[in-house]
């Protein structure tokens, strides 16, 4: 089966391979279509974003399509920057700009108030040619926020997520431990698991 995994955020696309990479899909990334349609993210769930990213590329491209919407919810912030993470530092956002603003709306907060939560959506979708089905999987993972940035690895809010039960942000574990553990990990998880029985309907619609 091929798959378009539609992002434009290469760690996501990094990880959607890795975790997929046993299953016999062969993933297609958006770049390969040359060209495609820019989608405006405005819904105001996960779920809303992912499926119009997934609909809108599968019905451009004709291939089943997996997107992914995500965000970092922040307590002390009331749950932002939430769906608006990735623009969290304006339109001309980019993450070293996003974790500044992060880094600076919680300066003088101690860690107990601190806590945030990663949430990761990705919408299964089959175009309108293939009789048009979609499904959606949610993955959440609960830590806090550092007070400065630690580690290398990873993309985005990584390098400012401590991921409590092994004492590391994100940006200091290994794509594949941070897979095990994460939001999207688990996110992938459940798709993986719910594969053998979307299959059929999938590659025979
Ligand atoms: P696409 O819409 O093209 O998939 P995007 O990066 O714009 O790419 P979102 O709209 O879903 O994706 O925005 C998600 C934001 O949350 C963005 O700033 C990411 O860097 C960040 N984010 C999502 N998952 C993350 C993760 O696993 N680690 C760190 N940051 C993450």
């Amino acid at each position: 089966m091929q798959l378009l995994v539609a992002t434009n955020n290469s760690g996501k696309l990094a990880e959607v391979e890795a975790t997929l990479k046993d299953l016999p899909i062969k993933i297609i990334p958006l770049t390969s279509l040359g060209t495609w349609s820019k989608v405006v993210e405005d819904g105001k769930t996960y779920e809303e974003n992912a499926l119009k990213k997934a609909r809108t590329l599968a019905d451009f491209s004709g291939y089943i399509t997996l997107a992914d919407d995500s965000g970092l919810e922040v307590d002390a912030l009331g749950g932002a920057p939430g769906i608006l993470s990735a623009r969290y530092s304006g339109e001309d956002a980019d993450d070293a700009r996003n974790n500044e603003k992060l880094l600076q709306a919680l300066a003088g907060l101690w860690q107990e108030n601190r806590g945030a939560r990663f949430v990761c959506v990705l919408a299964l979708y089959s175009p309108i040619s293939s009789g048009e089905r979609e499904w959606v999987f949610r993955g959440e993972c609960e830590g806090w926020i550092t007070f400065s940035p630690r580690g290398d690895k990873g993309f985005g809010y990584d390098p400012l997520f401590v991921y409590p039960p092994l004492g590391k942000t994100f940006a200091e574990l290994d794509r594949e431990t941070k897979c095990g553990v994460s939001h999207r990990g688990r996110a992938l998880e459940k798709l993986k698991e719910a594969l053998p029985s979307l299959f059929p309907l999938l590659t025979h619609p």
